[in-house]
């Protein structure tokens, strides 16, 4: 059949609030136009994030009464740990929090001033927590990952020739680890093949530079290598990510991504005077080295989502709906980043809205628009996320791209979800001529696009400029 079906039946659901258009125009204004500023009950369909917004199946909320709250030695973690411990190969596996809590332990261990990490692509997350230590942190993508419209099957991949250039330039011994993040979420969710992570390996193994993954998104990627790079097609995605994790010394992973849970995360590595470190530190910060930040229960559903995500009729349809969004707006011209990625379709605002100028945000126009008119929340990724004010004029630096990100929760939105999230976008594509730019009137000095206020230009206060 050619038909892909969701791969689960829905047992308990969560009612959707119905706005009308007018009701969200007063509210976008009383959240100063900035998406993250809104009660999420006001959103009808949220994108703003794949991250610990999954729903979680009825084994793991069996898992969630089933976990073991001791302090110490919980045979949840057990469970947790001999799960990580056989996808991952790793030896030492630490649980924390999220993401980044696994990120500030790593780097608070091998940062520093002087030091230089290499990535892919840095999450801003990592990034921050490199650069939190006083290291550097260096994005090394290949240039076929800068181009948008581009199609290939491996954009998420690190730039060999980059690399190998930079390990020279910066001397091995002050690169304490490379990273490479898979998905490349920074790039549009684009995989990294298999090929290019030997490679690295290889190139770094000669440096004796160890290599991590920031594996949030492994599953996904996992699932691309099959489908996409010679000689993988016959092997389990399970048995592909296995092999992805054996040219790694570690990892840090943000379980709200592909081990299906609410929260969590967790550090593995091989070596043994690395991990006394970051246990040391795991106690400091997060909690006892068998739960790390984490209740028993979380251990639990982390361990049942590790085994779920490897489901392939689960991955078909996960990457299927992606594509599936993909194509019908492209079908209907709307400009995305091509191909689709893992985890969410990111629109390519400067084509969308090209009368809007990058310091008046096509971006934000865009998620503005898309709440307003359908009540779906997105988020920018550009000049609002990523621009910097020059020292010198005070003019703002735009980043090389503006996007809008439509991040797809796993197994929460259903088919006809998405045929309406289309059926809006295209709605607002048809009156891209008329969408205002946007002004910011309020921000903060980091980070600002998540408590920015905006204001919507008029003709007037255009002029005024
Ligand atoms: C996301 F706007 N991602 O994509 P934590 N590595 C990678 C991630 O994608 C990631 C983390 C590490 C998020 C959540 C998010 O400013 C933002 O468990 C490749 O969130 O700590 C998270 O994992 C960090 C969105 C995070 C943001 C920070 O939506």
């Amino acid at each position: 059949m050619k038909t892909i079906i969701e791969p689960f039946k829905i047992k308990s659901v969560e009612p959707i609030r119905f706005t009308t258009a007018e009701e969200r125009r007063r509210i976008l204004h009383r959240a100063h136009y900035n998406p993250f500023l809104l009660r999420a009950d006001d959103v009808m369909i949220d994108l703003l994030t794949d991250s610990g917004t999954s729903a979680m199946s009825a084994k793991q909320w069996a898992g969630i009464m089933d976990g073991d709250e001791a302090y110490a030695g919980s045979k949840s973690f057990f469970r947790f740990e001999e799960t990580v411990r056989k996808l991952t190969g790793f030896k030492h596996i630490i649980p924390t929090h999220q993401g980044r809590a696994a990120e500030k332990i790593l780097f608070s261990i091998v940062g520093g001033k002087g030091k230089f990490i290499p990535n892919n692509t840095h999450f801003d997350t990592t990034r921050a927590n490199v650069e939190f230590s006083g290291a550097e942190a260096v994005d090394l993508p290949t240039p076929e990952g800068m181009q948008p419209d581009l199609i290939a099957d491996f954009k998420g991949n690190i730039d060999l020739g980059k690399l190998a250039a930079f390990i020279r330039d910066k001397g091995a011994a002050n690169i304490p680890l490379a990273m490479i993040t898979v998905t490349n979420n920074s790039e549009g969710g684009q995989p990294v093949s298999m090929k290019n992570i030997r490679e690295a390996k290889k190139l770094l193994a000669r440096n004796g530079i160890p290599l991590f993954l920031d594996a949030c998104r492994f599953a996904e990627n996992a699932y691309f290598i099959k489908h996409r790079e010679r000689g993988y097609s016959r092997k389990t995605v399970e048995e592909i990510a296995r092999e992805m994790f054996s040219y790694a010394d570690g990892c840090t992973m943000s379980a709200k991504k592909d081990a299906l849970v609410n929260m969590g995360g967790f550090l593995a590595m091989n070596d043994d005077a690395m991990a006394l470190q970051a246990r040391n530190l795991l106690i400091v910060t997060e909690g006892f080295p068998t739960y790390g930040g984490l209740a028993g229960r979380d251990l639990e559903a982390i361990a049942q989502g590790l085994d779920e995500i490897l489901d392939e009729h689960y991955l078909t349809y996960r990457i299927r709906s992606v594509q599936y969004l993909g194509e019908g707006l492209t079908r209907a011209g709307v400009p995305i980043v091509q191909p689709p990625g893992g985890h969410a379709i990111y629109i390519d605002a400067k084509r969308f809205a090209a009368h809007i100028p990058p310091h008046e945000y096509p971006g934000q126009a865009i998620v503005c628009e898309l709440y307003t008119t359908g009540g779906i929340r997105s988020v920018e990724i550009g000049s609002v996320m990523f621009g910097k004010y020059d020292p010198a004029t005070g003019r703002l630096i735009s980043p090389p791209m503006e996007l809008v990100r439509l991040a797809i929760p796993r197994r929460v939105y259903t088919q006809s979800h998405v045929d309406y999230v289309v059926e809006v976008i295209l709605d607002v594509f048809a009156r891209r001529a008329s969408l205002p730019g946007y002004a910011i009137t309020e921000e903060a000095p980091v980070l600002r696009h998540f408590t920015a206020k905006f204001a919507p230009l008029t003709k007037r206060t255009r002029r005024g400029k």
